[in-house]
């Protein structure tokens, strides 16, 4: 899109965003100065620069790239990381709240920084060297780079530990071979950490960058959800790598689910930043639609949907407040992840189908964020650990039954 489009985007529609976060148990009071005050500042982003421009994009089913150094200016990657590599240094409840702020605007435009923070930036630093570190870091932070994870292919989602990706060694080098797909940001990413069986077999994480050949990035067309958002293949053809690009610290399928326990605690709260949306959204029109000489929002009917609605994002919040204790005192368990992850994208998926039936007619345009919402969230529900898997790892938690053997 030329600059032109985009101010003309700007002028249209600034201002428009009329969002107040709902607050009923006073959780606010359990924030700090500083969580509260970066939250107002990413809200103010949000409203200036992201809401004015988001529905377009979504509607071209573009990726808005001129955002990723927006987004690391405003400390939007990785802000959970410590300072010394150009991260926020920042605790796990303020990334939450970060992630909540973006997914309130788009759950794709919460992708790219969840991914970029969670999955590309938390390995490197967790299971990278020091020069890979040094080298990487601060460049995802400011948004000079833009990264990508790849676990899932094409026959491996829920079941990583099948994956056929592989490398075999070359002297000082790998090759790397094999296909993953489902991966958000891989057509715009400089690097990609991707997850592939070494020559014993067992999965390691390994640095890939853009321009190596026969390393190609198809885009996935087509999508009715995360339209602003880029999802693509990465295809590894005789990819021939410098053994320094492998992530040192860590050898089996725990390096990639211990990022994905980052990156499903930051959909927590920002699954709960689009039921906020929805919610919003549906009160500010019921009080101002008209039928049958009244406000809809005096219907008793449109009542339950609301106190319904407000009853799911009260709960959540306390979820989301309390895990984000206990992943700053480094106690969160993967199973306390799991719960929060997936009973906050359920709440958020059926807000906003109880938000659009809310707003009639009106409900299915982009006039309203909420049909936007609930396209995006079918995918929050799906990746990441579908709705599913992620009862079973609760169920084997209670029972201490594994239901994936
Ligand atoms: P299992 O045998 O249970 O475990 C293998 C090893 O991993 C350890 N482990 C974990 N470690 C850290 N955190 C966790 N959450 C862990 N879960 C398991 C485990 O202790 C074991 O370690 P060790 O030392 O004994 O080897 O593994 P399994 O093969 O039976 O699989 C378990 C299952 C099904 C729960 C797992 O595969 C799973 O979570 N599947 C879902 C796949 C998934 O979530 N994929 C996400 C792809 S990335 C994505 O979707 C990004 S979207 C981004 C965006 O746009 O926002
Ligand atoms: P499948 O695993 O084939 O599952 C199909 C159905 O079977 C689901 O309902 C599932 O719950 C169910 N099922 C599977 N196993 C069981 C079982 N044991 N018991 C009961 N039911 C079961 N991946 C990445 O690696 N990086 C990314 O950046 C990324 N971004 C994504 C972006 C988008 C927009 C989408 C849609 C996906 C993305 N993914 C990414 C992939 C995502 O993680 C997978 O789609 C997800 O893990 C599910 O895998 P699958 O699609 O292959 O479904």
């Amino acid at each position: 899109m030329s600059s032109n489009e985009l101010n003309d985007l700007f002028e249209r529609n600034r201002g428009k965003d009329r969002y107040t976060q709902p607050d009923f148990y006073g959780i606010d009071d359990l924030l700090t100065e500083e969580q509260l005050l970066i939250r107002s500042s990413v809200r103010e982003y949000v409203k200036r620069d992201l809401s004015p421009i988001v529905e377009h994009f979504a509607q071209l089913s573009e990726f808005p790239q001129h955002i990723v150094k927006e987004l690391g200016s405003i400390g939007a990657f990785g802000p959970q990381l410590p300072a010394e590599y150009g991260c926020g240094g920042m605790d796990y409840t303020t990334y939450g709240i970060i992630m909540q702020e973006l997914e309130r605007c788009d759950s794709g435009i919460r992708s790219t920084a969840s991914v970029q923070g969670s999955l590309v930036m938390y390995p490197i630093f967790k299971f990278g060297s020091e020069e890979q570190k040094r080298k990487y870091l601060p460049k995802l932070a400011s948004g000079e780079m833009l990264g990508c994870f790849g676990l899932t292919e094409p026959d491996h989602g829920s079941n990583p530990a099948g994956m056929t990706t592989h490398f075999i060694e070359d002297g000082d080098h790998i090759i790397l071979n094999g296909a993953k797909m489902w991966i958000s940001n891989a057509p715009f990413a400089d690097v990609a950490v991707v997850w592939a069986k070494n020559p014993e077999g067992k999965v390691q994480g390994v640095i890939v960058e853009r321009g190596m050949p026969g390393f190609s990035t198809p885009t996935t067309h087509n999508k009715w959800s995360l339209r602003a958002s880029a999802t693509g293949e990465l295809v590894f053809d005789q990819v021939r790598i410098p053994k320094s690009n492998i992530l040192p610290g860590v050898v089996g399928l725990k390096g990639p689910l211990t990022c994905l326990n980052s990156a499903r605690y930051g959909i927590a709260w920002g699954a709960l930043g689009a039921a906020m949306d929805c919610y919003d959204t549906a009160k500010r029109y019921s009080l101002e639609r008209q039928q049958f000489n009244k406000p809809i929002g005096g219907f008793q009917l449109q009542q339950k949907k609301l106190a319904e609605m407000l009853t799911e994002i009260t709960k959540a919040q306390l979820l989301v407040w309390r895990l984000g204790q206990l992943m700053d005192h480094g106690k969160a368990t993967p199973a306390q992840i799991s719960m929060a992850k997936r009973n906050n994208v359920d709440i958020a998926l059926n807000i906003a189908r109880e938000a659009r039936q809310m707003l009639g007619g009106m409900g299915i345009t982009g006039e309203y964020p909420i049909m936007r919402h609930m396209m995006n969230l079918e995918s929050v529900v799906t990746y990441e650990g579908t709705h599913d898997i992620h009862l079973l790892i609760l169920g084997m938690e209670i029972t201490g039954l594994n239901a994936f053997e």
